[in-house]
């Protein structure tokens, strides 16, 4: 059976990005194979945090894929501080990952560019060496992600490509999955940008007022000319609300473009609106009822457990073939 892993980091409120990249597939992936979802907690240390947000962000994720159908008896859910494997292969896996390729990462260059050099941390540089020990200690074939995490995920490849070729075919080597539809959606109020959580502008919150929702589509960003047509070049504002439809609706851009012919920009934000509303509502109040008992803390407790025993078991492998001593054989 095929093994699936992704994250999402807890550096603050999810946004309408998240759900398409990731939790809108999660019912899926956990039919299709074993499936390793984690709360990548260590990863938000890596940009200043309050602890008090950090805590009550990772409480929100853990309750959001379980609102978005994570069913703990198909798939292992658990926080990444957890699991203290996830450190330990950290620790190993930052000798052969290099200064140059990780300068070289989109993700951080982005994110250093906005801070002064002498308040950017070590784990920021170093955030993609965490990030391939979280996938190949689960042997990972698929991680689906949204396009900004690819390159991290053919880092991890490139890792494990060095790895092997020096040690055996100790590592399993991963695949990065992207949707057809929504790999990257855009703020709505600059959708030149990625609707980000960390950057939260035109973003909308999985946690918003519905209300609040509608009115943040009625007024996005649109683009000259009046016609809905899926040019991202030329109408990026339209293009990003059609691939939102049709991620909402599970439907080709080219069904949802046909579907607009002939409709005016504000009947179509309306209608996007109503397609939002209709996947946002249900999962909210899953999602309280979940927040209300608490159910999450059982679940996170098991799957640190589950995710222990197999990450462990590659722990070992990996120990073993660099040479470290295994006194407890
Ligand atoms: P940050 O702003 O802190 O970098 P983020 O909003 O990008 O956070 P992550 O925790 O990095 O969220 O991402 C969780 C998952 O959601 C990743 O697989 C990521 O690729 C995906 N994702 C995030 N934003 C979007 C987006 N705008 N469109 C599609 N997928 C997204
Ligand atoms: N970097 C990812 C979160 C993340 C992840 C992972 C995703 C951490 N470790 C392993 C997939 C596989 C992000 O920013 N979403």
């Amino acid at each position: 059976m095929e093994k699936i892993l992704t994250g999402i980091k807890p550096t603050g409120k999810l946004t309408l990005g998240n759900y398409i990249g990731v939790l809108k597939n999660i019912r899926a992936l956990q039919d299709r194979g074993e499936c390793y979802l984690f709360i990548a907690d260590l990863h938000a240390l890596t940009l200043p945090i309050d602890p008090e947000e950090l805590r009550q962000n990772s409480i929100d994720i853990a309750a959001f894929y379980l609102a978005s159908g994570l069913d703990p008896k198909k798939a292992t859910l658990f926080l990444q501080s957890s699991v203290s494997a996830h450190a330990e292969a950290n620790a190993i896996f930052q000798n052969y990952l290099y200064m140059g390729e990780l300068s070289r990462m989109t993700q951080f260059k982005d994110k250093s560019a906005k801070m002064k050099e002498s308040a950017i941390g070590l784990g920021l540089f170093a955030y993609p060496v965490l990030m391939a020990g979280d996938i190949v200690l689960y042997d990972a074939d698929i991680v689906p992600v949204g396009e900004d995490q690819k390159q991290h995920v053919e880092l991890t490849r490139d890792l494990v490509n060095r790895f092997n070729n020096r040690y055996g075919e100790v590592l399993k080597m991963p695949k990065p999955e992207m949707n057809k539809v929504g790999r990257r959606i855009m703020s709505l109020s600059d959708p030149t940008v990625k609707m980000s959580k960390s950057d939260p502008k035109g973003d909308i919150f999985l946690k918003d007022d519905i209300k609040v929702i509608r009115k943040k589509i009625m007024s996005a960003v649109t683009d000259l000319g009046s016609e809905v047509k899926y040019d991202p070049e030329n109408k990026p504002g339209i293009s990003n609300l059609l691939t939102i439809y049709a991620a909402m609706k599970d439907v080709s851009i080219e069904e949802a473009e046909k579907h607009f012919e002939g409709k005016r920009y504000g009947e179509f934000k309306g209608e996007v609106a109503d397609a939002v509303i209709e996947v946002i509502e249900p999962l909210q109040q899953r999602y309280q009822q979940i927040i209300d008992s608490k159910s999450y803390l059982e679940v996170l407790k098991e799957g640190a457990q589950r995710a222990s025993q197999l990450a462990n078991k590659t722990l070992k492998r990996i120990k073993k073939a660099v040479g470290l001593l295994q006194i407890d054989e």
